[in-house]
């Protein structure tokens, strides 16, 4: 008989911290929202909810290190959005994000989603914020609850 491990989406009890970027608030804040919604549909009370602002994606995996440190969250969602400007700055800040947060989650073994839009256009990324194309935050918010509930079957909870 096969052992199968799976995270579900039951998130009573379970304490999360979301880290949003205030870089393209205009979008972030809807994402925020969007992990907010997801959190709360899935049972995840107010009172255990953190969120932490950050200035921009780049700084998102060391306020996230630091939480992850704490050993008081679950998981961790980050939300942000790196928009193509007229620079190459963005390719920096969006390579550096994503690598940043694999590694907090590797290192201290906290999941850490990884809800930073990366796109062309502030079009683009509104379309990802809650428009057409959903919500990255309310779908990082489900991984993490996935993640977390996945974890605490592994360790026999
Ligand atoms: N930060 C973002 O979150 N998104 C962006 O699109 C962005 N661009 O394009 O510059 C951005 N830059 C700021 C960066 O994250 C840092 O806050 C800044 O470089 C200070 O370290």
């Amino acid at each position: 008989m096969v052992r199968e491990l799976k995270g579900d989406l039951d998130g009573a009890g379970l304490r999360i911290a979301i880290v949003v970027s205030r870089f393209n608030e205009g979008v972030t804040s809807h994402l925020l929202q969007g992990a907010l919604d997801g959190l709360s549909e899935h049972g995840v009370r107010d009172r255990d909810v953190t969120v932490a602002w950050v200035p921009g994606s780049f700084e998102v995996p060391i306020a996230a290190k630091a939480i992850a440190r704490q050993g008081s969250v679950d998981a961790i969602v980050c939300v942000g959005a790196v928009i193509r400007h007229e620079t190459d700055h963005y390719r920096y800040v969006a390579g550096e994000a994503a690598r940043g947060i694999a590694d907090v989650s590797r290192e201290t073994g906290v999941p850490v989603m990884f809800g930073i839009l990366t796109t062309e256009t502030e079009e683009q990324a509104l379309a990802r914020a809650g428009g057409a194309e959903g919500n990255k935050g309310h779908d990082s918010a489900l991984a993490a609850i996935e993640m977390a509930t996945l974890l605490r079957h592994m360790r026999g909870e």
